[in-house]
């Protein structure tokens, strides 16, 4: 559809007043394309060339080389370094469990993991779903792993889920005003997590909550785990240096390591997945982290799955004046000069590969640019194929509600909006009963 340029800015304004209200003003004022006819010329950087520009022919020059020189870069000029991996002192306790929960058909674990020797110090806490039965019967179970937004409590309405107390992004939805929240966000999400349908369909679920890690605000970077680290203030940190979605994605890490531990939990077969900002940093947990078997990628967008060069939704310029703790320092240097980017977002994608990955798209998250999505993991599709796998076997953005589960990879845009809902949990358990069940090859 052609629209005239009046027309043309006045859609975008109300585009993005529908996507993200908090942005409206801001972002209407800036220059954003939402016209798919606008999208201009561009050229993705080489993912099968090392950095002396010798060809990467197969599998062990990928893993032994290039894998390792497309980290480094991701590393210093877009997320930020990760400090460290697992503390010495980091250590955990079993805190609940209710083996008949959600009416008998759920057992409930609750876990806190502290990060240093302290009780005092930072932690996070875990909650997971399995399904009921005797340990030993069907498990250990595949999980899924995922961060929240309201807490562990609004994963699903069960009262036996202990709330959090910690800060909370004010919500007008749910009546938070930056305060710490108790129960005033018990059940919100449900409908994202499908909590009863996973665990039905053979799966455990976890989850934390992403602000036990990091508050998402710009003062989190110093406290919870930023503090481990000695995190400087947003501004003062060194042009590497971590930022918010970086320790989201350690947190990330941090889980799998008790989940690895946890008898009735099969460790080797743990998905990490996230929707938009959580998206972003399930997909850095699992381009670093090798032990998640399989990553999911839900609308994650710009700085996510979506690729940057692509002119069309959320820019790098947008997200680094919006949320200048997300991403390194280094990052702000590609504001308006995505081209000189070394990396695109399919390089991201690319270093998930062997393992199993879905990127999902919403046909109105244009914030989010669904077909950007697409061609990132199609781009993708050439490193996969060094391992032997056919990856998406389409060469077209597929119609809404027309799922590609492929070799190695899957894609697909739903109707609707900016979310999660059961249809998206409906493709990535198909995906999963491929991907992680035991005796099926992967
Ligand atoms: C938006 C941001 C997106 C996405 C989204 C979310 O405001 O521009 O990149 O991360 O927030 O996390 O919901």
């Amino acid at each position: 559809m052609k629209l005239d340029p009046r027309a043309h800015s006045l859609c975008t304004a109300l585009v993005i007043a529908l996507a993200v209200p908090s942005l409206q003003a801001a972002a209407a004022s800036r220059d954003v394309n939402l016209d798919e006819s606008k999208v201009g010329a561009y050229e993705l950087p080489p993912l099968l060339k090392l950095d002396d520009g010798q060809p990467v022919r197969d599998a062990a020059a990928w893993q032994g080389k290039r894998r390792a020189e497309l980290l480094e870069v991701f590393s210093r000029e877009v997320y930020g370094r990760t400090p460290g991996g697992r503390p010495a002192e980091m250590h955990w306790a079993v805190t609940a469990v209710d083996r008949a929960a959600l009416g008998g058909k759920a057992v409930r674990k609750e876990i806190t993991i502290w990060f240093t020797a302290k009780k005092d110090g930072p932690k996070m806490h875990l909650l997971i779903y399995q399904p009921p039965g005797a340990a030993g019967a069907h498990a250990p179970w595949p999980a899924f792993l995922g961060l929240n937004y309201f807490g562990n409590s609004s994963v699903n309405a069960d009262p036996g889920i202990t709330p959090s107390q910690a800060w909370m992004r004010a919500n007008a939805d749910f009546k938070i005003v930056n305060q710490r929240v108790t129960e005033g966000t018990r059940g919100v999400h449900a409908g994202r997590w499908d909590v009863e349908n996973v665990v039905a369909r053979g799966y455990a679920t976890a989850t934390v909550y992403y602000g036990d890690l990091c508050e998402d605000r710009g003062d989190g970077l110093t406290t919870d785990v930023g503090s481990l680290f000695g995190t400087h203030p947003v501004e003062e940190r060194g042009p590497a240096e971590w930022g918010a979605i970086g320790i989201w994605a350690w947190g990330l890490s941090r889980a799998l390591d008790y989940l690895q531990t946890d008898p009735e939990i099969d460790g080797q077969r743990v998905a990490v997945h996230g929707h938009s900002r959580l998206g972003k940093a399930a997909l850095w947990a699992g381009a670093q982290d090798e032990r998640f078997a399989f990553v999911i990628s839900n609308d994650s967008g710009c700085g996510g799955a979506a690729l940057s060069r692509r002119d069309f939704g959320e820019t790098v310029a947008i997200i680094n004046t919006s949320f200048p703790y997300w991403f390194a320092r280094n990052f702000r240097a590609y504001n308006k000069r995505e081209a000189s980017l070394p990396v695109d977002q399919h390089s991201l994608l690319a270093l998930i590969a062997p393992r199993p990955l879905h990127v999902a798209s919403a046909e109105d998250d244009t914030w989010a640019d669904p077909r950007g999505e697409f061609l990132a993991l199609k781009a993708a599709e050439d490193v996969y194929a060094l391992f032997g796998k056919r990856g998406l076997g389409v060469t077209d953005w597929p119609a809404v509600n027309t799922p590609v589960l492929g070799d190695g990879l899957a894609y697909h845009v739903r109707t609707g909006k900016h979310d999660i809902t059961s249809y998206d949990w409906a493709q990535y358990l198909d995906h999963a009963d491929r991907a992680l069940r035991r005796g099926v090859a992967k």
